[in-house]
C-alpha cells in the first residue's frame, strides 16, 4: 500500500468534489451512520445448528454451490465474521436467524427456544461492540414441510409457528436489553403456492390471526422493533405468495410495525430505491434487505449496481439514515464465503458513499426549474468523479486493506483456516 500515493488522491478528489459543494471530510464522517447488519447466513448456506449438519431444505430458499470452508460450528461462524469485520471499514451489526442458537448439541425444537440458547451470541456481540439483530426461522422444518407456516390451515402447525415467533420476539427483546441497541426482529414466511390456489383469502386470515397472537406481547422501542418481510415468489411457490407486499405493507401501517423491502422480492422493473420515500409516509421505519437478484430472488452477491446505488442514494438524499434499518442478504455458496461478505458490505458501504458525494441540492435546483438536460448531464458527469481516491482514503484511515488488497487476505485466510475444514 502506497499511503503517500492514497493521500495525494484523496487530496486531489478532494478538491475536485469541493467545487461541487461537496466536503468529503465531513462524507468520511457521515459514513459512521451507516451500520449494515451481516447476516449470519452466508457462512454456512442457511444451515444452522440444530442438528449436527444441518442443510436446507424447502420453504422456498436455495442456496446453490458447495465451495469448501463452509463453517460447521458456532465457532467457526464466529471465527469467519471476526475475519469478515476485520476486512471491512466503518460499524457492523450481527444478523442472526432462530436456527443458529447456542444448543449445545441439544435437540431444542423451535417451539422451545430461549434467551439462554443466545446467550453466547449476545456476548459475543459484546465483546465485538456490535449491535444484533434476529430473525424468526419459519423454514427447512417438517412442520414447514407443506409449504405453510404462520398461514397453515393445520391448526396444530400454525400454532407452532405462532409459539416460536412468540419466542423469537422475546429473545430479540433480551438482546436488545443485554446490548443497549435495538434488536430488529423480522419475519419471513415461505408461505405460498406452486399452482393456482382457490382460497389465497383463507390464508391471508390466517396470516393476519397469527401475526395478530404472535405480536401481542409488546416490548420497549428500546429494546425490540418487529419487521415483517414481503415476497412476490419464489420457487416453488410461483402462483402465490401469502406474505406478499400488499398485505405486509397494510399489517406494517397498522401495527406500527417495520416494512422488511428486499430488493429481490420484486418484479425486476420495480425499483425498492422508489419505494422508500412511498413506505415512509406510512411508517416509521424501514428494514432493508440488499441483495442481487438475477432473473429471480436469487441471492447472488450485492455489487456495486444502479439498484443499490439507488436505494443509498434515496436514503442520503432524504435524510433517512436513522429511518432506515440496513441488513444484506445473500447466499452464494458457489465461491469463498467470506469474500463474499467483504465483496457485498463493500459495495453498500460504497454506494453509500457515492450518495453522499452527490451535489442533491445542485440537483434539486435544476429539477424545479425545469431545466432536465442539465440536471442528467450532471448526474451523467458524477459517475467519473474520483469516488475510489475518497474510498480508498477512507479504508486506509479505518486501518483496513485498500481496494483489492482483501483479496490476498482471503486466500491466506482460506489456506490457513477454510481449506482444513
Ligand atoms: C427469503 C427471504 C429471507 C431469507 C432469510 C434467510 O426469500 O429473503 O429474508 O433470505 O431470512
Ligand atoms: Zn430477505
Amino acid at each position: 500500500m502506497n499511503k503517500q500515493r492514497i493521500q495525494q488522491a484523496y487530496q486531489l478528489a478532494k478538491e475536485e468534489y469541493a467545487e461541487l459543494g461537496i466536503s468529503t471530510d465531513a462524507v468520511l464522517e457521515k459514513m459512521k451512520e451507516v451500520v449494515i447488519s451481516l447476516h449470519c447466513w452466508q457462512t454456512d448456506d442457511v444451515g444452522g445448528f440444530e442438528t449436527p449438519d444441518s442443510s436446507l431444505s424447502g420453504g422456498g430458499i436455495q442456496a446453490t454451490g458447495n465451495y469448501p470452508g463452509k463453517a460447521h460450528t458456532i465457532q467457526q461462524v464466529r471465527a469467519d465474521l471476526e475475519k469478515v469485520l476485520s476486512l471491512l471499514p466503518g460499524k457492523q451489526r450481527l444478523n442472526l436467524h432462530a436456527i443458529y442458537g447456542d444448543f449445545q448439541g441439544e435437540r431444542v425444537d423451535r417451539n422451545q427456544i430461549e434467551p439462554l440458547h443466545f446467550q453466547s451470541w449476545i456476548d459475543w456481540c459484546k465483546k465485538q461492540g456490535i449491535g444484533m439483530d434476529f430473525n424468526a426461522s419459519c423454514f427447512s422444518h417438517p412442520r414447514a414441510a407443506d409449504g405453510f407456516t404462520l398461514s397453515s390451515k393445520n391448526e396444530e402447525n400454525r400454532r407452532f409457528w405462532v409459539e416460536h415467533v412468540k419466542r423469537c420476539r422475546a429473545i430479540s427483546a433480551e438482546i436488545g436489553k443485554q446490548l443497549g441497541s435495538t434488536c430488529v426482529h423480522n419475519i419471513w414466511i415461505p408461505d405460498g403456492s406452486k399452482d393456482t390456489p382457490v382460497d389465497r383469502n383463507g390464508y391471508r386470515v390466517n396470516l393476519k390471526k397469527s401475526l395478530d397472537e404472535a405480536l401481542k406481547v409488546k416490548y420497549p422501542g428500546e429494546w425490540m422493533k418487529d419487521a415483517v418481510e414481503s415476497k412476490l415468489f419464489g420457487i416453488g411457490v410461483e402462483s402465490m405468495t401469502v406474505g406478499s407486499h400488499d398485505f405486509y405493507l397494510g399489517y406494517a401501517i397498522k401495527n406500527n410495525t417495520l416494512i422488511c423491502l428486499d430488493n429481490g422480492h420484486f418484479h425486476p422493473t420495480e425499483q425498492v430505491g422508489d419505494k422508500i420515500s412511498a413506505c415512509l409516509q406510512w411508517v416509521d421505519e424501514v428494514l432493508l434487505h440488499v441483495t442481487r437478484p438475477i432473473r429471480w430472488d436469487s441471492d447472488h452477491v450485492v455489487t456495486l449496481n444502479e439498484d443499490v446505488q439507488l436505494i443509498a442514494a434515496e436514503i442520503v438524499r432524504n435524510n433517512f439514515l436513522s429511518r432506515v434499518k440496513i441488513g444484506l442478504d445473500f447466499f452464494d455458496a458457489s465461491i469463498n464465503r467470506i469474500g463474499a461478505y467483504v465483496i457485498g458490505t463493500r459495495a453498500a458501504q460504497k454506494a453509500f458513499m457515492i450518495a453522499m458525494l452527490e451535489p442533491t441540492e445542485k440537483l434539486i435546483q435544476y429539477e424545479e426549474a425545469g431545466q432536465n438536460f442539465e440536471r442528467l448531464a450532471l448526474l451523467e458527469e458524477l459517475k467519473t468523479k474520483p469516488f475510489g481516491a475518497v474510498w480508498d482514503y477512507y479504508c486506509m484511515t479505518e486501518n483496513v486493506p485498500v481496494g483489492e488488497a482483501y483479496i490476498t487476505e482471503i486466500q491466506q485466510y482460506e489456506k490457513e483456516v477454510l481449506a482444513k475444514r
